[in-house]
């Protein structure tokens, strides 16, 4: 599928502020793709895809993950929000015809990483969280510094400030969310 069409797909599946964050990461992912000798093409095109399964409503994400196969695991049963990154890489493949698996892993971890992560992987991780699109948090400016200089220690800061915000929130921990973090302070 051409960009053009991607983008008017993406704009009848997702909220005006999910297409401008998409479109965000997108272009941050590219950035970055540029400093640490990514290709652009396929940094853009995760990076626009990567929420493309976010609005839908936790019941349907559930409901489509149990129809298409995918994985659940306990915690993804009690937070489904969990899931729209596995299904945004099964619809990445089905509806968006991707087949680069690194873009669809790309799309799959995109929200708790995974331990031993491609640079794309990575780039993804990252592009999603520091994108100009995003309001203000505390430490953000710091983090995208990192991200344009140390990107293992921007990943280990990002996933910090997660866990953090998880324990404050005191809503469970995802195991991958926890691997991730393990394997990259250890
Ligand atoms: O989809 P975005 O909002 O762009 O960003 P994302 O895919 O990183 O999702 C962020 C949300 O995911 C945020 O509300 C925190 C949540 N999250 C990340 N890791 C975990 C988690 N939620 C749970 N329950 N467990 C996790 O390990
Ligand atoms: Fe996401
Ligand atoms: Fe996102």
């Amino acid at each position: 599928m051409e960009r053009e069409e991607m983008l008017i797909s993406l704009k009848k599946k997702l909220s005006p502020k999910r297409y401008v964050h998409s479109i965000g990461v997108e272009y941050t992912a590219a950035c970055m793709a540029f400093i640490y000798g990514e290709d652009v093409q396929r940094a853009r095109l995760a990076g626009l895809l990567h929420d493309n399964a976010k609005c839908l409503s936790n019941e349907d994400k559930l409901k489509k993950a149990i129809k298409h196969g995918l994985p659940i695991n306990p915690c993804e049963q009690e937070n489904p929000d969990l899931l729209h990154g596995k299904l945004g890489a099964y619809y990445a493949r089905k509806k968006f015809g991707v087949t680069d698996e690194e873009i669809l892993s790309s799309i799959t971890y995109h929200t708790t990483g995974k331990p031993d992560m491609t640079l794309l992987e990575k780039i993804i991780f990252v592009a999603d969280y520091i994108e100009p699109n995003r309001r203000m948090i505390s430490e953000l400016s710091e983090i995208r510094k990192e991200a344009m200089t140390d990107l293992d220690k921007c990943v280990v800061h990002i996933l910090r400030h997660t866990l953090e915000y998880l324990a404050l929130k005191g809503v469970p921990i995802d195991d991958m969310t926890e691997k991730t973090y393990d394997f990259y302070t250890k």
